[in-house]
């Protein structure tokens, strides 16, 4: 099949009804129970899972997709825990503590996969094929952040489809270690400390030392122009010059453009910058599932090529 169109899709949490939904509007239908259209390759960003009360039918539907050439995938942050959750580390506990809040977190997953079951073991298995970043000949597809420093070493530990590796997450697991930064920046995506003494309380609620950064924009000098907050809490934040001890990451505007998902914004779907689209709108909450189609052969971005989900879904 000659592949003339992809459809980048966002983070969909567990959420069918929209997934099935964009897409239909996509011009994808179930032929033997298997979503397609000719001459269109889906490729999602990631967190198939949480949150959502239909994380099974995500998953088969997904998986199906992926098995009979129709969708690619990259690995979310939630898959990663997921992984980290189900699998013992070397001293018999978990790579993911079940603590109260992990298990919260994970709640919705749990009651679809019941914990050890073996259905819920060959997902996770599943989960583990699925690369930390694409690159194809146009455009490049990660979870939370391209960051080239944090990919050139991590490249040269992952397995030739650009999967992590099984030994490797217990490693990734353990805060200090190479492995653990990398996950962190490249599927959570890079954070800022505030000056000392401030704090910024997140959506919800919780007061925290840093913020999420807007990696994919250039020329961000000050804490308020550069973090990743409501247009209410960023007023809020210092407009000081960022300390010069702070290595920031900015993915430069002349490099192919990026997907990704993650940042749970709000509003219409639109470009970011010239060359980075966010795919995530909240889906997982009361916002819509979000694609962007991108015409192989096509110079430039444009926001004429967004597709969402019902907004009453
Ligand atoms: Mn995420």
């Amino acid at each position: 099949m000659t592949i003339t169109h992809y459809d980048l899709i966002g983070d969909i949490h567990g959420r069918a009804e929209k997934l099935t939904n964009l897409l239909q509007q996509l011009g994808y239908q179930p032929i033997d129970g298997v979503y397609q259209q000719a001459g269109h390759q889906a490729i999602f960003v990631g967190d198939f899972i949480d949150r959502g009360t239909q994380e099974k039918q995500v998953i088969t539907l997904v998986r199906r997709m992926m098995d009979n050439g129709h969708a690619l995938a990259v690995m979310g942050n939630h898959e990663f825990n997921a992984i980290c959750y189900h699998t013992r580390a070397e001293n018999g506990e978990y790579l993911r503590r079940h603590n109260p809040n992990h298990s919260q977190q994970h709640q919705a997953f749990l009651d679809e996969y019941p914990f050890e079951a073996e259905e819920t073991q060959d997902v996770i298995a599943w989960f583990k094929t699925l690369p930390i970043f694409l690159e194809l000949p146009q455009f490049r597809v990660i979870h939370a952040c391209w960051d080239e420093q944090t990919l050139a070493q991590l490249k040269p530990h992952l397995d030739d489809r650009h999967c992590l590796k099984p030994a490797h997450y217990q490693q990734a697991s353990e805060k200090g270690n190479f492995f653990y930064q990398a996950i962190e920046t490249l599927l959570k995506g890079p954070e800022l400390y505030l000056p000392e003494g401030t704090l910024f309380t997140d959506k919800d609620g919780t007061p925290r030392p840093k913020v999420r950064v807007k990696w994919w924009q250039a020329d961000l000098h000050t804490y308020r122009a550069a973090a990743v907050v409501s247009e209410q809490s960023r007023m809020l934040l210092p407009d000081t010059p960022i300390s010069v001890d702070e290595p920031l990451i900015c993915y430069p505007n002349d490099a192919p453009v990026i997907f990704f998902g993650h940042y749970w914004f709000t509003g219409t779907p639109q470009l970011i910058s010239q060359n980075a689209v966010c795919l995530d709108y909240s889906a997982a909450r009361t916002g819509q599932l979000v694609a962007y189609r991108f015409a192989v052969g096509a110079q430039g971005l444009s926001n004429a090529n967004f597709f969402a989900s019902d907004k009453n879904l």
